[in-house]
């Protein structure tokens, strides 16, 4: 019994031992294959990734510090008046109010956040002066927006022509009342509800979220993530991503994660930390995020087919990784290797 029982032991140790034997090799042919190495490097969600990523470089060529790079890449998308997703001009809530969430992290596992803030464009360096100034991590509301007035902070309109018409559209479609899941329906750009993966919450044309990680000459890690939410939520709602831990995750010694997509499922897997624990065990950056996803579909296979979730990592040797739920998503690389490329997501279906 007892020779049985030490067998199993090993075959398990050597089971374990081998699969992240397997992991390894997966991520030296990932190197292979023209994954990114060297730093500094920054990766981004989205097109709109790419702008942002370009305004981060601008400090990470120059030796500067990548909690600096991703707050100036960041803000770039929250003052674009043409980007109704993130921060100044984003989709308001049901009742017409445009509300945001963020979050940032350092090298040195600080980290600050607000959500549900009015107001306020440059929601993440908001976040980053949470993070600086007190000694909590996250404000909410109408506390959010008294702290950021008080830090020198201007108070704004966000809700932008643009944005209060398709508003005022989606309300003639939804006859208003709270829908549970709402979300959930994909519309084309006619308000039609025939299947199309690029309409589906929180995929190309239907998505909110700016996440940024990046390292930086010396080696260090930070991350921030931004969004104006879901469009047309709840009042109050609150998403993955002004979570540490669900929308964004740094460990200096290992990597770090953001999130975008239906932030209500990253939040119930705590997804961002799960993709750097996996690193920790030696997943690499894509498999690290496919394993995200597939506890997505394990929890909720039904609705995973319905819905949008995209994870993107970058490990501490700079290789990139990501993976979705659904084909259509995209996120930039750049780096002195990398110029900027944008990249399709591998997805769980296709
Ligand atoms: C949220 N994760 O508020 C954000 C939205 C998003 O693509 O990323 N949509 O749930």
């Amino acid at each position: 019994m007892k020779d049985r029982r030490s067998f199993l032991k090993t075959a398990a140790l050597g089971a374990a031992v081998f699969s992240l034997d397997s992991i390894a090799s997966a991520a030296d042919a990932q190197a292979k294959k023209g994954s990114v190495t060297g730093k500094p490097i920054v990766v981004s969600t989205w097109d709109f990734g790419r702008a942002a990523n370009s305004a981060a470089w601008e400090i990470l060529k120059n030796g500067g510090r990548a909690l600096d790079a991703v707050e100036a890449g960041v803000r770039v998308p929250e003052a674009d008046p043409n980007n109704h997703t993130v921060g100044y001009s984003g989709y308001p809530d049901r009742d017409g109010r445009v509300t945001l969430d963020a979050c940032i992290m350092d090298e040195f596992g600080n980290a600050g956040s607000v959500c549900a803030l009015e107001h306020i464009t440059h929601a993440i360096s908001v976040a980053r002066k949470v993070m600086e100034k007190t000694p909590h991590v996250m404000l909410a509301g109408d506390g959010a927006l008294q702290f950021a007035l008080a830090n020198g902070f201007e108070k704004e309109n966000l809700l932008t022509p643009e944005a209060e018409k398709a508003w005022k559209e989606w309300l003639k479609k939804s006859e208003y009342k709270p829908v549970i899941n709402i979300e959930n329906k994909s519309y084309d750009s006619k308000g039609a509800t025939a299947f199309n993966p690029l309409m589906l919450p929180g995929n190309q044309y239907n998505h909110d979220t700016i996440g940024m990680v990046a390292m930086d000459a010396a080696g260090n890690l930070s991350g921030a993530c931004t969004t104006s939410g879901m469009a047309f939520k709840l009042h109050g709602r609150v998403g993955d991503s002004p979570i540490i831990g669900a929308g964004l995750y740094v460990d200096n010694e290992i990597g770090a994660a953001t999130s975008t997509g239906v932030g209500e499922e990253v939040i119930k897997i705590v997804g961002s930390h799960l993709v750097v624990e996996l690193m920790r065990q030696g997943y690499p950056p894509e498999a690290a995020c496919k394993e995200a996803v597939n506890r997505i579909v394990k929890r909720s296979p039904s609705k995973a087919k319905e819905i949008q979730v995209g994870f993107l990592a970058l490990n501490k040797k700079g290789q990139v990784g990501a993976y979705c739920l659904q084909p259509g998503f995209s996120y930039a690389v750049l780096s002195n290797e990398q110029n900027n490329v944008l990249i399709n997501g591998k997805s769980h279906f296709k």
